[in-house]
């Protein structure tokens, strides 16, 4: 960022007289240490989110677990077959490797890359350390993905400090007891601390104060803004939107007319304003439902139709409770009576009955069903969040085909309520006679 042409473009604010990090804004000082600006009085009566995603993460366990790969290209995914990567080392980032590519093309673009099997539950393991420590600093804590959160300090800066002073205390504490790095963003709102967390990835620290938003933001493009996605940009590109500040200078009528409702709320966005409080996950909470048999289930397949159904009425119920879950269970009560769990935390929260099945299945593969007689089918979601966060955000993304999805299943969750259970059902459900 030059702060000379940010001058141009006429954004008030003090920037620091001179400053050896991009923009001006106080950044971590892994690169050299500079004297921060303290926070003001007056910004006393600000939120003060703390946005904290850990770097390059399930690669960062395995270099952690297996201390020989460090500084190597470690690259964690599927299979080379049909696998794609689900997330490489800042190593292997060099060689353009990156999340959700292929696996074949991340064999060939870095051959001496370390490959990696995804360990989900150690992965699992890892972020609930993680986010034990999170929570030592507050109690308001949003989980947004297995790697990442907001955290709302406003509450407890006389206790602990400056927002910035928790950022650092809190990457000390992870790096401290799980080796791991963090990257922080600190800012009056949770949009702004999303991206700060961004900005200097890995090991960063940005902190926004409250005065500097629009100065922060107005040169950024906007594609930082997160969930906006290639039909949205593609529109913003004709209206010649390039940056944070061309969407402010947009008149908001255009933009509805153009992008919908939506269309207003990235207009606020880009000028800052965001009043989205941190909802702590309501990890206790769980959402479920089970289903003991008049005869115990012998067949794979059948098992499968009992968790579709299973699924469709837990999916129905988070939709109408407004939440989504982070963590897929399965309960297998065998004939015996023996009790078996399996679980999987995913990496976004989910209310989609498909994704909940197809889920629950792969975890049946972890289970006797289909060897062993079963008497019970259980499934159930937890660590569950409302999803006005990313996904609210996603929605003006104009994922068209996920949007329809979305309408779809609200539309055939009324319908249930309606005439009940039985209405409507996937096609493997009819029975056939
Ligand atoms: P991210 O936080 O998006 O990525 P990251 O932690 O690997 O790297 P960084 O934040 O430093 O950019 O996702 C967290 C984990 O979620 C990631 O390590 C692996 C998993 N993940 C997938 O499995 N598939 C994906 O497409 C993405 C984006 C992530
Ligand atoms: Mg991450
Ligand atoms: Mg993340």
């Amino acid at each position: 960022m030059d702060v000379s042409g940010k001058m141009a473009f006429g954004v008030m604010g003090m920037l620091p007289p001179t400053s050896a990090c991009s923009g001006g804004f106080q950044r971590n000082d892994k690169r050299q240490n500079q004297t921060m600006k303290s926070d003001t009085k007056s910004e006393a009566r600000q939120k003060s989110i703390i946005h904290l995603d850990m770097d390059a993460f399930y690669p960062a366990v395995e270099v952690r677990d297996h201390p020989e790969l460090k500084g190597k290209p470690v690259i964690v995914g599927g299979g080379r077959e049909r696998g794609v990567v689900s997330s490489a080392s800042y190593e292997a980032r060099k060689f353009g490797v990156h999340s959700a590519q292929p696996m074949a093309t991340a064999m060939r673009l870095c051959p001496h890359g370390i490959f990696l099997p995804v360990r989900m539950s150690r992965y699992q393991e890892v972020s609930r350390q993680v986010f034990e420590i999170f929570h030592s600093f507050t109690p308001l804590v949003e989980p947004l993905s297995i790697d990442e959160a907001f955290l709302d300090v406003t509450g407890v800066e006389r206790l602990s400090g400056p927002p910035r002073e928790i950022a650092l205390k809190i990457k000390e504490k992870v790096l401290d007891e799980t080796g791991l790095t963090v990257s922080a963003g600190v800012a009056p709102s949770k949009f702004v601390a999303k991206i700060a967390s961004d900005m200097d990835k890995p090991d960063g620290l940005t902190v926004v104060p409250p005065d500097r938003v629009r100065e922060f933001l107005d040169p950024l493009p906007v594609d930082k803004m997160w969930g906006v996605g290639k039909v949205t940009q593609q529109v913003l590109a004709r209206l010649g939107v390039r940056t944070f500040q061309d969407l402010t200078q947009i008149p908001v009528g255009l933009l509805e007319r153009t992008l919908g409702k939506h269309g207003a709320a990235m207009h606020r966005l880009a000028m800052g304003i965001d009043d989205r409080v941190v909802e702590p996950g309501h990890e206790t909470k769980s959402i479920g439902h089970e289903e003991t048999f008049a005869r115990d289930i012998l067949d794979l397949e059948e098992a499968r139709k009992e968790i579709l159904s299973l699924a469709g009425r837990v999916a129905r119920r988070m939709r109408r409770e407004d939440v989504r879950g982070l963590t897929v269970s399965l309960k297998i009560k065998y004939a015996d009576f023996t009790l078996i769990t399996r679980a999987v935390t995913l990496t976004e929260p989910v209310d989609d009955s498909g994704e909940i099945y197809a889920t629950a299945c792969r975890l049946l593969e972890k289970t006797e069903v289909g060897r062993r007689p079963v008497r019970l089918i259980g499934v159930s979601l937890s660590q569950l969040s409302s999803p006005d966060k990313e996904t609210q955000l996603r929605l003006f993304d104009d994922d068209r085909a996920s949007l329809k999805r979305k309408g779809l299943t609200l539309a055939l969750d009324s319908i249930c309520d309606k005439f009940g259970e039985k209405s409507i059902q996937p096609a493997t459900l009819v029975s056939k006679t």
